[in-house]
This record gives C-alpha cells, sequence and structure tokens, in this order.
C-alpha cells in the first residue's frame, strides 16, 4: 500500500495528521510525473492546511472537487494556418483518426472562407479543435482577427506552418500573447523536406542537420518579425512518434492547469512509451487521490457514502482505462488491420482483456488483508468498507499497470 495512505490509516490522530500535513508535497511530486500533476497550487496547500487542522471533512471535499473538475474539464484547442499547412492532418492525429475515418477532417481540401470548423474528440466530447483561417488570406486583419474567432474561449493556438512564418504569424502570436493566452509554432512536413534533400544532396545529407536549418530558419524568421524566444515544434502528422511532437505534448501539458492536463493526457494517442508512462501517472494519482479520500471518509462519523466493492463498476473501470490507452474494441480492430493479422491474435496476446483473471488474482487478496490489518488495530474490528476500499485502490492499480503494460507492448509491434 501506498506510505502515506497507509501511514494515515494507522493513525489519524491530529498529531499524525499534522506530520502527515508535512510530507504531503513531497510525497505527492513523487507520484507525478515531470509534466505535472492533477492538483492546483491552491488545492494542494488546501489539502495540507486541512491535514495540519485535522479537518478530514475538508480534505475529502477538496479532492472530490479537483476530481470532479478534471473528470469534467473541457478543452478548446484552436489550430491556426494557411491551406494546405497540415492543420485538418494534425486534428485528426491528435483525434486519432485516419483521413478515411467517419467524422475526420477532410485533408487535401482547399479552403476558400474564412470561417473557423470545429471537430470533436470522437472519446471525449468535451475536448473541439477548432480549424481556424490561416494569416494569409486577403482578409485577414490583425486587428481584429482575435476578436472574430472568439479568442477567449480557447485554452491555447497552435500556429501551423509547412515552409516559413509570415509577418502576420508573428503578429498574430503577439497579439495572442497581448490577450494573456498562450501560442506554440509548429511546422509541419519535415519528413517531406527530409526525404527531398536526401533526394537531392544524398552523399552530404545528415538529418540531424538538415533539422537544425529548419529549426534555426524558423527561429530567425520569426525572431526577426519582433516575436521574442518563439518555441518552435518540427513534426510530421504522418509520423508524431518522430521529431518533436513528443516534445510538444510535454509543453503542452506542463502548461496547461492541472485539471485540464488530466484530459489533455487522456486523449493524447498512444504513440510512444513516454505518452504511455505520462497517461499512467496521471491516472495512478487519480486512483491516489480517492484512496487517500476514501481513507479519510471512513474516519468520519456516520460515513456512510463509502463506494463498496461494487464488479459492474470495476468492471467499467477496466473499460475506460482499455479506452484511455487505445486498447478498446474498436481500436484493436484498427490495431489488426494495420498489422494485416487476425483480430483474435491480437486479442490473445492482451492480457487486459481478461477481467476476470485481474480480478480472481490472489496476490492482490492477500495485499489488501496485509493492509487492512493495520487499520484494526485502530479502530479494533474489521471494517468492511475499509477493506473493500484498500481492494478496490489494488484492483485499479493492477488494471492500470496491465493496460499500460498492453499498450507498451502493443506499440512495440506496430
Ligand atoms: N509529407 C507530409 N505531408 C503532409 C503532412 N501534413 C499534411 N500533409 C499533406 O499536405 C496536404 C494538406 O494537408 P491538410 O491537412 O489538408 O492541410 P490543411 O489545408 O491545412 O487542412 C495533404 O495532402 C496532406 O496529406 C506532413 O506532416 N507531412
Ligand atoms: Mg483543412
Amino acid at each position: 500500500m501506498d506510505q502515506f495512505i497507509s501511514a494515515f490509516l494507522k493513525d489519524p490522530s491530529l498529531k499524525n495528521c499534522q506530520q502527515l500535513a508535512v510530507e504531503f508535497l513531497p510525497h505527492y511530486s513523487t507520484l507525478i510525473s515531470k509534466a505535472g500533476g492533477m492538483l492546483s497550487p491552491e488545492t494542494l496547500s488546501y489539502i495540507q492546511k486541512a491535514l495540519q487542522e485535522g479537518k478530514l471533512t475538508d480534505m475529502v471535499s477538496q479532492i472530490q472537487e479537483a476530481l470532479t473538475a478534471a473528470e469534467n474539464a473541457s478543452l478548446e484547442i484552436a489550430i491556426i494556418g494557411e491551406s494546405g499547412a497540415g492543420k485538418s492532418s494534425f486534428i485528426n492525429a491528435l483525434r486519432g483518426l485516419s483521413h478515411e475515418a467517419e467524422g475526420s477532417a477532410g485533408v487535401g481540401i482547399v479552403e476558400t472562407t474564412m470561417n473557423k470548423t470545429p471537430y470533436q474528440h470522437p472519446k471525449y466530447p468535451q475536448v473541439m479543435f477548432w480549424d481556424l483561417p490561416g494569416t494569409g488570406t486577403p482578409n485577414f486583419l490583425p486587428d481584429t482577427y482575435l476578436e472574430k474567432v472568439g479568442f477567449a474561449n480557447y485554452d491555447f493556438f497552435i500556429i501551423i506552418s509547412s515552409s516559413r512564418f509570415s509577418l502576420n504569424d508573428a503578429i498574430l502570436a503577439q497579439k495572442i500573447k497581448d490577450v494573456g493566452k498562450k501560442f506554440y509554432f509548429v511546422r509541419t512536413k519535415v519528413d517531406s523536406d527530409l526525404y527531398n534533400e536526401e533526394k537531392t544532396k544524398p552523399r552530404t545529407f545528415r538529418k540531424e542537420r538538415v533539422l537544425q536549418q529548419i529549426r534555426d530558419n524558423c527561429l530567425a524568421n520569426l525572431i526577426s518579425t519582433g516575436v521574442s524566444e518563439p518555441r518552435i515544434f518540427l513534426i510530421s502528422n504522418f509520423d508524431l512518434a518522430d521529431f518533436d511532437f513528443p516534445k510538444l505534448e510535454e509543453t503542452l501539458l506542463q502548461e496547461l492547469p492541472g485539471h485540464k492536463r488530466h484530459m489533455f493526457a487522456l486523449l493524447l494517442p498512444t504513440i510512444s512509451d513516454a505518452s504511455i508512462e505520462m497517461k499512467r501517472r496521471l491516472l495512478k494519482e487519480k486512483i491516489w487521490l480517492e484512496a487517500l479520500k476514501s481513507a479519510a471518509v471512513s474516519f468520519m462519523p456516520l460515513a456512510t457514502f463509502l463506494s463498496g466493492f461494487d464488479l459492474p463498476q470495476q468492471e467499467q473501470c477496466l473499460k475506460e482505462y482499455r479506452n484511455y490507452f487505445g486498447l478498446d474494441d474498436k481500436s484493436i480492430e484498427e490495431i489488426a488491420y494495420k498489422l494485416s493479422k487476425p483480430m483474435e491474435d491480437i486479442r490473445g496476446c492482451l492480457k487486459c482483456l481478461d477481467f476476470w483473471s485481474l480480478v480472481k488474482d490472489d496476490s492482490m487478496a492477500v495485499k489488501a488483508a496485509k493492509c487492512a490489518e493495520s487499520f484494526y488495530a485502530v479502530k479494533g474490528g474489521p471494517e468492511s468498507s475499509v477493506i473493500q476500499g484498500v481492494k478496490v485502490y489494488f484492483l485499479r492499480l493492477k488494471f492500470l499497470d496491465t493496460v499500460a503494460d498492453d499498450a507498451r507492448h502493443l506499440l512495440n509491434k506496430l
């Protein structure tokens, strides 16, 4: 069991809570990834204060509020760029859709309107990508553009180009900064730059050097137009795992507020070990917060609302984890198609599909019983709700690790 939670279960006295208040932040920082966790600095200090004062009800409501906020978080992502720059391809990639999938953004379609187009995430309806017109159209007016597209609604802006960024891009970036929003430059199609360079200069071609040249050119170009310290990410929409996309993911995660960070981590395509690990960390944090909340609730008088060991609920949880890591039935079907293998072969190598064997795992029951023993010492007798809570904790961790391992295993095959 997590050290912090067992120390709390063993001794919920005010004196021990005060000790735990001291240990809370250092312990929390070991749980989260370098991109950050889902609690805001304010929530962290509220929880610390509640522990310091032994106000468990306050701690429970803080955790509950944070969990609800993370679950209901919405994201509105603005993608700006000229027709042909790769906006639709980028949006499809982030939505985990192939260009031929139903509901995907039409690729290679020349845009003639100045309208913005919304694309909802197929799994997370509260996540919306907005395809916004580029700054190169004759009607682009830097002074009114942001007002026109309703800038206040977006969480951040991505300015896309497949060649140079223009003066108008730089002007727009400055305006975005002025209204207190974040922006990132994304330079697409680096795969084709590399291909062309290699074709034309096969003897002197060096991948890293070409990429550095593209980066330097974009930087010089933006700096000369007045953008200070522009952040540019080189990507290929055909291969997100390569180039700077992983760095872009991490930067965006770091810069989003905690509750949105959780949502954004869930929607990221499982393209690399790093993205699987980021998802696993955030979900592990959620399991931990839920366990800490249940532990605190069990010490509150008349606490009748502890959720028990409800099997359908656990099965649903495993299903959600599979969904988050792209191992839901539909995704497995697509993976089988990509690998040209029968679906049963793919399913056969996934441990996360067997709910019952995960639930029946004996080692988990032993762990739960061992942990609950420390609790009997305090309360003087087995409290079934606590044992159930502890079992849920271990079971969810097991689900999460199994799904993440399966995702990693499949990724290596792709
Ligand atoms: N090589 C390469 N082609 C890309 C990339 N992104 C988009 N494309 C191609 O560029 C064309 C325009 O892409 P699209 O996504 O429709 O751009 P949009 O007009 O900005 O929405 C299409 O033929 C895409 O297949 C990329 O990263 N690399
Ligand atoms: Mg398009």
